[in-house]
């Protein structure tokens, strides 16, 4: 049982967490950049804690990431020794529009896409793209407030049609917003959102998700003018939600869960609010404003595929039980005692990968794209910088038997999987570097100090070797 001929395997990576270079040939600054590590991070991207510059007594991992920004070139050619025929990566929107709302894009930022975009062509690999990626230039924050604010979509649509202009025929595949759903639990880091006390927060988040999603649908009606060639795609952070007992009440809950993250989906691909949404927005006052005109935007652009990330499934239980809540996740969830745990306390679950993409696929019907999926480990280094990871391998090769299912058994329809991430880079969730990824080893420690060497891991030829085998060798 095979994957289909021209199925897209390889890795994802987003610009907060690799590039580097924050203030580099005009870059300006974004609410990634005063993401610090420590405790504090949290309060940062969850918008409790404002933080709209750097402050002296924190660190800041991304202002040098990996520095990508000027390894790319060596980086590709890693990627490429594998075999990779598509790499995830994202823009940074500052350095296209360093303030966001000026009228000319800083032509050294879109120089370098270019570049990088070059460099993925001549090892044949296919670039797809993350147009935000939890990134916001600072200055739209402090001038009217994130994604809270309207204009923000008029911001967004100019981005748009700048990329779509200047990449035609270099990318392809588009996906408008990271993990759309996270703006509900990480509200600073998925849309610039800081709250005011007393403010109703929830309400204040769909009214910015209303934007986002209009702004979506936008973006897809200009990319198909563009070249009707482009292939556009939503991303939600997936992973259904099992009830905790047969319990009626926990099996309810989790439904609610579920239709949480699919909320997003509904709008992308279904093209409307959906009515259980609808209902709980009237009962709750969080119904957003919506203009003239966003009801028959959504409707006509909806996308044409959808992408998701997958690290784990989630378990809610509504009894008080023991209590025992599985930590580490920004997605609360009760423990599942079935499962095993990584050190980072996420769940390990690859049937629940096959679970979701069948719920995922029978609700929508369209091509779907695994664009995350992958294993947070500290990683041993030798005097080589070789890692003996099967600990990542075998995360990796159930993750792929599970997917392999969803596909030639359930019939799912896959466009690709892109491994979250083939290379070390910064922790979205706790700034750390020594959440490792990658297959590659990237010689740098968690308050910055190392050499930022690349090298092989023992992964990097285990997945070279499932490339090569499309899959079946794993
Ligand atoms: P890290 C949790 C917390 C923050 C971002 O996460 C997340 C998740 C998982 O749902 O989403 C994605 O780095 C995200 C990536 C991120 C990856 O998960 O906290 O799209 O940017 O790096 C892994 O281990």
């Amino acid at each position: 049982m095979k994957f289909r001929d021209g199925f897209l395997w390889g890795g994802a990576t987003a610009a907060n967490q690799c590039e580097g270079g924050y203030n580099k040939d005009g870059r300006g600054l974004a609410n990634v950049d005063v993401c610090p590590t420590g405790k504090d991070r949290s309060l940062v991207i969850t918008g409790k804690l404002k933080m709209y510059d750097f402050d002296e007594d924190y660190y800041y991992p991304s202002k040098e990431a990996i520095n990508m920004y000027h390894h790319f070139k060596e980086d590709i050619q890693l990627f490429a020794e594998m075999g990779f025929k598509v790499y995830r990566m994202s823009i940074a929107w500052s350095r296209i529009f360093p303030m966001g709302d000026e009228e000319e894009p800083n032509e050294a930022g879109l120089q370098f896409y270019e570049d990088l975009f070059k460099e993925c062509h001549k090892h044949g690999i296919e670039p797809l793209v993350t147009i935000t990626h939890f990134d916001c230039p600072m200055h739209l924050i402090k001038e009217y407030g994130g994604w809270r604010n309207r204009k923000m979509i008029d911001f967004y649509e100019k981005l748009c049609r700048v990329i779509f202009n200047r990449y035609k025929g270099l990318v392809r595949y588009w996906l408008t917003f990271n993990e759309i759903n996270m703006i509900l639990h990480a509200p600073f880091m998925g849309a610039g959102l800081c709250f005011e006390e007393g403010e109703n927060e929830e309400k204040v988040k769909y009214q910015a998700a209303h934007h986002e999603l209009v702004a979506s649908a936008k973006a897809t009606k200009i990319a198909r003018e563009v070249d009707k060639n482009n292939l556009i795609g939503c991303m939600f952070a997936a992973g259904s939600v099992y009830p905790y007992s047969s319990n009626p009440s926990d099996v309810w809950e989790a439904t609610k869960m579920d239709r949480e993250n699919y909320f997003f989906v509904d709008v992308q691909s279904r093209g409307k609010y959906p009515n259980y949404a609808l209902k709980e927005m009237e009962r709750k006052g969080t119904m957003p404003i919506m203009a003239e005109g966003d009801e028959e935007l959504l409707a006509k652009y909806t996308v044409d595929f959808i992408s998701l990330s997958y690290y784990n499934s989630r378990c809610v239980r509504t009894d008080d039980g023991e209590g025992e809540t599985a930590e580490g996740n920004l997605f609360a969830s009760a423990k599942n005692p079935y499962l095993e745990y990584s050190q980072w306390g996420w769940p390990i679950d690859p049937l629940g990968l096959r679970i979701t993409l069948n719920h995922v696929y029978d609700r929508y019907e369209k091509p779907l794209f695994i664009v995350e999926n992958g294993l947070g480990a500290k990683d041993v280094v030798d005097e080589h910088g070789y890692v003996e990871d099967d600990y990542r391998i075998d995360y990796l090769r159930e993750h792929i038997k599970a997917m392999r299912d969803a596909v030639t058994v359930d019939g799912v329809d896959l466009l690709g999987y892109t491994t979250w991430a083939p290379i070390d880079l910064v922790s979205a969730g706790s700034g750390e570097m020594e959440k490792r990824y990658g297959f590659i080893y990237v010689d740098r420690d968690n308050e910055g100090n190392g050499t930022l060497k690349r090298s092989k891991k023992k992964s990097f030829y285990w997945y070279k070797k499932v490339i090569s085998s499309n899959g079946d060798d794993l």
